[in-house]
């Protein structure tokens, strides 16, 4: 049977069955799936996986489909990957303005957490006073071709537009804790998934989704996920890192695919200098790689 995952709480599984529509209680089979150590969990919400029933409402799960998409972070507890939402077409990165604070490295970060997937950027919370930065950082986001929309669950803005952008597709939430994405998915789908305060004192989220979720009515499908209040792109080959930046991965160098972190011959310096490449997201990039340093294997590092 293949099964659709639509919820995980510590390694179970809520499992909708593509053969049959019924929803079972689903664990991973022995030890088959655990081979790759270096994840966090071997299945994520969004996942296709295969396996069998054991019961009316329970099923093993012995393996999953290659990924068409996923959303994946590192997690510093851990030291490992975790991949948070697969197979999504569309990765919603919910930012606000000031409640909490709106980060664009932040942003650069979870945009070159998530492969395969077409990125939306939202500024949520449209109804509360926005810091002057916020439009002209907006629009450099935009000038890159990343599509952004302005919502608020307050006052209704954007909602309907955000709504046709969702329709017919899957769509993963991510960011801060705190930024309102579960209000804004029960703005959309009349659910009731839990929200929250944000802590005043800390002026940040608490945390109050505590796993993944997929939520689906008949044309819009969407993966809740619990916010962050970091986000730490993965372990994963830095030539991923330098395709989710739109500004870098066509800039051709002396040499061929140059990483543009300091080799001979790099004309990205030139063009920070120039404003042509804006500076910040240069310098984002530029961290993203040494962090990425920090976590490989010691015999793979300052290779180039
Ligand atoms: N001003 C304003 N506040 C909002 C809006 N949407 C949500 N909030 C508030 O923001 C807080 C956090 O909302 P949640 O929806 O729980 O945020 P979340 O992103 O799901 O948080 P986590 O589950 O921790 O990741 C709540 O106090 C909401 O009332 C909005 O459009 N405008
Ligand atoms: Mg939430
Ligand atoms: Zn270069």
């Amino acid at each position: 049977m293949r099964f659709q995952i639509r919820r995980s709480i510590n390694n179970i599984y809520q499992a909708y069955s593509l053969d049959d529509g019924k929803l079972y209680t689903a664990r991973i089979k022995g030890k088959v799936m655990r081979k790759d150590e270096a994840e966090y969990s071997p299945v994520a919400v969004g996942d296709i996986a295969f396996g069998e029933p054991y019961s009316e409402s329970e099923a093993l799960i012995s393996g999953i489909e290659e990924r068409k998409s996923y959303f994946r972070r590192w997690n510093t507890k851990r030291d490992l990957n975790q991949t948070i939402a697969a197979n999504q077409d569309m990765t919603a990165i919910v930012a606000s303005p000031s409640s909490p604070p709106f980060r664009p490295r932040f942003l650069d970060r979870a945009i070159a957490s998530s492969h395969g997937a077409d990125i939306l950027l939202i500024l949520n919370k449209a109804d509360d006073e926005i810091p002057e930065y916020i439009p002209g950082c907006i629009s450099l986001y935009e000038s890159l071709g990343f599509s952004v929309i302005r919502t608020s669950s307050r006052t209704g803005e954007g909602i309907a537009e955000l709504r046709d952008m969702l329709r017919g597709r899957v769509t993963a939430f991510v960011g801060q804790s705190g930024v309102g994405k579960s209000t804004l998915i029960n703005t959309i789908m009349g659910t009731e998934l839990r929200t929250g305060e944000v802590s005043y004192k800390y002026n940040r989220g608490r945390h109050t989704t505590n796993h993944a979720l997929f939520i689906s009515s008949d044309d819009i499908s969407i993966i809740d996920t619990p916010g962050v209040r970091e986000i730490e792109v993965p372990f994963e080959d830095p030539v991923l890192v330098k395709e989710s930046f739109p500004e870098l991965r066509s800039v051709r160098c002396q040499y061929d695919g140059c990483l543009h972190h300091g080799e001979d011959g790099c004309a990205v310096p030139g063009l920070v200098e120039s404003g042509e490449i804006d500076e910040g997201r240069y310098d984002s990039y530029l961290r993203i790689l040494s962090s990425l340093e920090e976590r490989k294997p010691f015999f793979m590092r300052n290779r180039k």
